[in-house]
């Protein structure tokens, strides 16, 4: 409520001062109103709460999806979730993937500021502005801290972190994929500690077989509560998100190179996980999960860095690959899927409008305004 209130007092003083709008007003992307996302340990704890609070925020929010419907849909941040369920079919392993969680995420940084006062900025540009915002969400540099999730500012558990591990679970088993064995992490059952401590979650869990990738499969969008579920796992971290295979992704050669190492990675073997695979096994269950993923809050932070080196490889030559694209608009781009133009729509249900892939090209452009440290 604080960021509220200091919201309408900076609202107040920017209509007295008045001398401030004209420069303001046709100020486009620059240096000067750019949003900074910062990897999270660079963040000060106040910074880091202040995250936290907000998503925490989110699920006190009433949803806009209808309760008839969707009845695992029980605030806000169910909304993105159940969101993000609806097009998994469509938005991994597939020409959509980058430049949809792109949006995804800023559609997520903005819900933030308007409906839960992160950040509390003054609103500094001309409302008429398309895209202009000065809030930032944070990022997970996985290298930094995949020798030992446990200890680091996301997962220590702190009251300034993201929460950590799940309780115990003897249960948990290895995976296997291909002939690669992930060996089970240090968790297993339900987050008891840090700012999501018992966390109730209500939509998912979906089984990670699928056999079939056509419709969306059970339990859908049906209310299923339970338990925040983490295993941290440091042999996946290391194996999958370390120095050397983040330097690899930037030095791909073209955007099929990107996409592989990024999904698939060694190419052509029965290794499984690329880097964005990773991500998601190292925190384990909730994270893990292909369609509801986004109810662990280090969804958000993965696919910031995502997003963070896909900008980094466009930047390193803007001529060919600023708008390079390739895969269709379904899952594991099937023969005869339709393949990705910079016309293409991408759909983001109640969340918002239809948009374009070429208005997610560019972090400075299409109406977008941050970079990464
Ligand atoms: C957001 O970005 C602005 C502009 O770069 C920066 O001054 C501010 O510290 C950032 N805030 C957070 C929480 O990262
Ligand atoms: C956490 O997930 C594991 C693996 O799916 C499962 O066996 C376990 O029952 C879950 N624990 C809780 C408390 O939900
Ligand atoms: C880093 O990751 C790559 C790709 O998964 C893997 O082949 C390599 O063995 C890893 N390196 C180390 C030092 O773990
Ligand atoms: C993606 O790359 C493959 C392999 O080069 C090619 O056959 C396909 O046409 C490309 N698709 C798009 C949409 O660019
Ligand atoms: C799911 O996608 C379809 C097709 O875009 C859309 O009509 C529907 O509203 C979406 N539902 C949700 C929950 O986003
Ligand atoms: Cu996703």
């Amino acid at each position: 409520m604080v960021a509220f209130s200091s919201l309408l007092v900076a609202l107040w003083v920017g209509s007295v001062g008045a001398s401030l709008l004209p420069d303001l007003e046709f100020e486009w992307c620059g240096p000067n109103n750019q949003a900074t996302r910062k990897e999270w340990g660079e963040l000060t704890s106040a910074e880091r709460i202040e995250y936290t609070d907000a998503v925490l925020c989110m699920q006190k929010q009433p949803q806009r999806l209808p309760r008839e419907e969707f009845p695992g849909v029980r605030n806000r941040f169910d909304d993105f979730v159940a969101t993000h369920i609806n097009y998994t079919l469509n938005i991994h392993y597939s020409g959509l993937f980058l430049p949809w969680h792109r949006h995804f995420l800023w559609l997520w940084e903005t819900a933030l500021q308007d409906e839960c006062g992160y950040n509390g900025q003054l609103p500094l540009v001309n409302p008429s502005v398309y895209f202009s915002q000065t809030d930032n969400i944070s990022y997970w540099n996985w290298p930094y801290w995949a020798n030992n999730l446990a200890a680091s500012p996301l997962f220590d558990c702190s009251a300034s972190s993201l929460s950590g591990d799940g309780e115990y679970n003897p249960e948990e088993q290895s995976i296997q994929g291909g002939s690669v064995t992930l060996p089970r992490g240090t968790g297993g059952g339900c987050v008891r500690c840090g700012p999501f401590k018992d966390m109730e979650l209500h939509l998912g869990p979906f089984s990670r077989a699928l056999t079939s990738f056509t419709e969306i499969p059970a339990p859908a969008f049906d209310y299923n509560p339970h338990c925040f579920n983490r295993s941290l796992n440091n042999f996946v971290s290391t194996n999958y998100n370390n120095e050397t295979i983040v330097d690899r992704l930037l030095a791909s050669t073209d955007i099929i190179d990107f996409q592989t190492v990024m999904n698939h990675w060694p190419p052509n073997a029965e290794g499984v996980l690329g880097v964005h695979g990773g991500g998601h096994f190292s925190i384990g269950v909730t994270l893990q999960d292909l369609f509801a993923s986004p109810q662990d809050p280090a969804f958000m932070l993965h696919h910031g860095m995502i997003d963070r080196l896909w900008g980094q490889w466009q930047t390193r030559d803007e001529r060919r690959r600023r708008f390079a694209l390739n895969g269709t608009s379904t899952i594991l781009d099937p023969p005869g899927g339709i393949p990705v133009t910079l016309d293409t729509e991408m759909q983001f249900g109640v969340l918002d409008r239809p948009r374009s892939i070429r208005d997610s090209m560019d972090p400075t452009g299409g109406g977008y305004c941050y970079s990464y440290t």
